[in-house]
């Protein structure tokens, strides 16, 4: 179902499936394979920071909508827009949705975008775990986004992954690079940057940067029975497992995350309530009626 306020989206859709608690959100440039302007960056982070908010959401959906009207071809997301791309990034353009408000500074500020990297790190810090269903082509800034979402399911028919960043002088020196070799190695992910071949949805599972290649057709009917089957597990023990997954990759910031999570667990205990208690009520707390736990 259409979610109030997506149908001003221009560059992605935003559905709410209807009996299960998940969203789905999809680029929608398939005439251009689904790439990115700022614009699409922009609705892309506000989209799914609506659905991380959601407190009935358990799951996310990320893909590209399809065919193309030109040639019917099928697209994830195939990078940024190379069109728009100027001096230091990717760039607004006339007739773009822009804040009319912004100044001149904060209009230089804005010139040149890269904040793909912003989506990245929303996808990899929020509580839910977030599906890449690639339909078509996942290519460059596209293909890493895939790389950032927790699991990746892919038509067996369309799906096709590629890496030209080196082709066009750009680098994600990041989860796009860093931890895609985490999940299919260090000297595979040096080949698929490096050569800039096309791999198959068969060979991105046999890699294991991709989970399933399913008959297209059924591609988006089995994303949903994965989500279906993932919103019915603890809500908290999805959270743990995802942030404990991330924490060892993530430096101090992994361990903040997973710390904040632990934190919000203890003050779930009566422990932590008669610390709070015993400020509020001016007298030392009685911390030793609580076991040492062993
Ligand atoms: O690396 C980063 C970043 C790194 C750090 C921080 C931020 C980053 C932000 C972004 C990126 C990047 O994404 S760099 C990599 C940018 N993407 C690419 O280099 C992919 C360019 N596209 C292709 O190589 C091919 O189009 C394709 C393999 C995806 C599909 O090939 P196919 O099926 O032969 O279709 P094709 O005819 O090439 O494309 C269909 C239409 O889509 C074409 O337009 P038309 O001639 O019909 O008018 C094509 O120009 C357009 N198109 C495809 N990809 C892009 C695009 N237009 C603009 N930008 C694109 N990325």
């Amino acid at each position: 179902r259409q979610v109030d306020g997506a149908d001003e989206f221009d560059d992605i859709t935003y559905h709410r499936a209807e009996d299960v608690p998940v969203v789905r959100i999809a680029f929608d440039r398939p005439e251009l394979r689904n790439a990115f302007r700022p614009g699409t960056v922009d609705e892309l982070y506000a989209a799914l920071d609506h659905a991380r908010k959601q407190a009935d959401v358990g799951c996310v959906l990320l893909t590209g909508n399809g065919p193309s009207p030109k040639d019917g071809g099928w697209a994830f997301c195939a990078g940024g827009d190379q069109s728009v791309r100027g001096g230091s990034g990717y760039e607004y353009r006339e007739g773009d949705d822009v804040d009319e408000s912004d100044d001149e500074l904060v209009r230089e500020a804005k010139a040149g975008r890269l904040h793909v990297l912003e989506v990245q790190r929303l996808i990899r810090f929020m509580p839910k775990p977030v599906v890449a269903v690639v339909p078509g082509w996942a290519v460059g800034g596209g293909h890493s986004l895939h790389v950032v979402c927790d699991l990746t399911l892919a038509s067996e028919e369309h799906a096709k992954f590629l890496q030209t960043d080196p082709d066009v002088a750009s680098f994600d020196g990041g989860f796009g690079s860093a931890y895609l070799a985490k999940q299919i190695g260090q000297k595979k992910a040096r080949e698929v940057f490096f050569r800039g071949k096309t791999y198959s949805a068969e060979e991105a599972v046999e890699m294991g940067m991709a989970n399933e290649a399913i008959p297209h057709e059924e591609l988006e009917d089995v994303a949903l029975e994965w989500a279906d089957e993932m919103t019915k597990k603890s809500p908290t023990a999805m959270r743990m497992l995802k942030y404990a997954f991330n924490m060892a990759d993530d430096g101090m910031v992994g361990q903040q995350v997973f710390a904040g999570e632990a934190t919000r667990l203890a003050y779930m205990t009566e422990e932590a309530q008669e610390g709070r208690d015993a400020f509020l009520e001016k007298r030392e707390p009685e911390f030793r009626q609580y076991p040492w736990y062993y």
